[in-house]
């Protein structure tokens, strides 16, 4: 692609940046020798600020000493193989990490870590930095010792083994899992800076497993009088969900234990979770230790007290599990700073519950004009998908946004849309259009259009 201007810099959001701890560590490593060549570039990042990043990037008269200077690495041995028998990410980029919102849980059992979105690439959620939703904590589980029961309108009552499971025909597809309360703080208002924050309660994962119908058929599942199940997970929060038999005869939910092509991380179920595309991430029942097929929905505290959405006149809504189409820019997003003017690569994520995405707008002027973006392949159902669209920074304030589009005609809405419907004391089911506020600096701020 021919870049239709210089491209122009970015600089990071704050939590991708490296923190003052983290250039210091740095400092202190290099002052043992072993990087001596960055030393300057990360004393002048500690003076913080835009001209931080420059110092970084403007090579001195005399030649740019990272060329001149023959490195280390470029002289002496390298790590051995097998150093470490599963390999962790580079140092340089441990600011990369899911993160909690200080104060918005009392314990951090029962609380939310957000996907860093602003710093990924493509559509996969590299497992270690799966946003992590727990009611009661996570554990390790021994899966010698975990079982899975089935039970309910069955002719037998079956216990499965991980080992009796995992022999079974499974199936692998990359699917989304989205927290029904993502986005949920900004019902009301702009409610926190970045997009980890607005939109990290989503990841995409490649899951594995057996077809949750194959099981029940095992079973001897009575199909007629059998229209719910009941998922139970084994943790502490007694974590039980209603699903309707229509998802599961299609074939679609699974009983996963792989995730990303090894086995689900403990934080995100292991060894068993369910998988239930296109619904909301508490469905997906993590330590699954029970299915019961049954005849009516159960009622269970996670679907009559919570996650359920509360309207303009008063009532609620329940069993809204399905995730509506939705998209977010997630470069340039709240915090990162446009260090120049000139060409962007604006990049998002879309997605929705009821199928692929068809077509991915993009406007950088709050909605006035829209033009269509590209989506990257893989289109998938009821999975991320990349988009981007290129875009030269006149310098003068923007306002970006995306608006989604799926297979069925559903287009994602605008605040005033949603709110009319909805009403702004919601806590779930936030699909409104994100914007982005470019301003003359080049700073970016999460703002909201009336
Ligand atoms: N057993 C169990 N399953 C659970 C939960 C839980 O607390 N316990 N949390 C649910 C909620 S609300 C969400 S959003 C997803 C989060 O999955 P993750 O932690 O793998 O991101 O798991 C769901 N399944
Ligand atoms: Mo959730």
């Amino acid at each position: 692609m021919d870049t239709p201007a210089p491209a122009g810099r970015l600089r990071k959001a704050p939590e991708h940046f490296l923190d003052r701890d983290g250039i210091q560590r740095h400092l202190m490593e290099s002052r043992a020798g072993r990087r001596g060549f960055i030393r300057s570039a990360f004393a002048a990042a500690l003076a913080g600020g835009a001209g931080a990043a420059a110092a970084q990037q403007a090579a001195p008269a005399d030649g740019d000493p990272a060329i001149l200077a023959l490195p280390a690495h470029s002289r002496g041995l390298g790590q051995p193989v097998a150093a470490d028998g599963y390999g962790m990410p580079s140092k340089w980029e441990r600011n990369v990490q899911r993160r909690q919102s200080p104060g918005l849980t009392q314990t951090r059992q029962a609380s939310v870590s957000f996907a860093p979105l602003q710093s990924l690439f493509g559509i996969v959620t590299p497992s270690g930095l799966h946003f992590e939703r727990h009611h009661q904590g996570w554990w390790d589980i021994d899966p010698s010792q975990h079982r899975l029961m089935l039970n309910g309108l069955v002719k037998t009552p079956k216990v499965f083994t991980m080992d009796e499971l995992m022999r079974l025909p499974s199936v692998s597809r990359f699917h989304f899992i989205e927290c029904g309360a993502n986005t949920g703080m900004e019902w009301g208002n702009v409610a926190v800076p970045t997009c980890q924050y607005t939109h990290g309660m989503l990841s995409c994962s490649e899951f594995t497993g057996v077809p949750l119908i194959t099981l029940l058929e095992m079973a001897g599942a009575d199909l007629k009088k059998g229209r719910f199940v009941l998922a139970e997970g084994a943790d502490g929060s007694s974590m039980t969900r209603t699903i309707p038999m229509s998802l599961v005869t299609s074939g679609e939910v699974l009983v996963a234990w792989g995730q990303n092509g090894e086995m689900l991380r403990p934080e995100n179920g292991y060894p068993l979770r369910l998988v239930v595309p296109g619904v909301q991430g508490v469905s997906w029942v993590k330590y699954l230790r029970r299915i019961e097929l049954g005849d009516m929905p159960y009622g269970t505290k996670d679907e009559t007290v919570h996650y359920v959405d509360l309207l303009p006149d008063g009532t609620h809504r329940q069993y809204t599990s399905l995730q509506e189409v939705k998209s977010v820019v997630t470069t340039p997003s709240g915090g990162q700073v446009l260090l120049d003017k000139g060409y962007y690569n604006i990049s998002g994520l879309a997605w929705s519950g009821r199928g692929a995405i068809r077509r991915v707008d993009v406007s950088v002027d709050g909605g006035r004009n829209w033009r269509q973006a590209r989506l990257q392949a893989p289109v998938m159902s009821k999975c991320l998908t990349r988009f981007s669209l290129d875009w030269v920074w006149d310098g003068r304030p923007a306002i970006l946004q995306s608006r989604a589009i799926d297979e069925t005609g559903h287009v994602q809405p605008g605040y005033r849309q949603l709110r009319a419907v909805r009403g702004s004391r919601s806590i779930y089911h936030n699909n409104a259009i994100q914007s982005w506020l470019v301003k003359e600096n080049g700073e970016v701020a999460n703002v909201q259009l009336a």
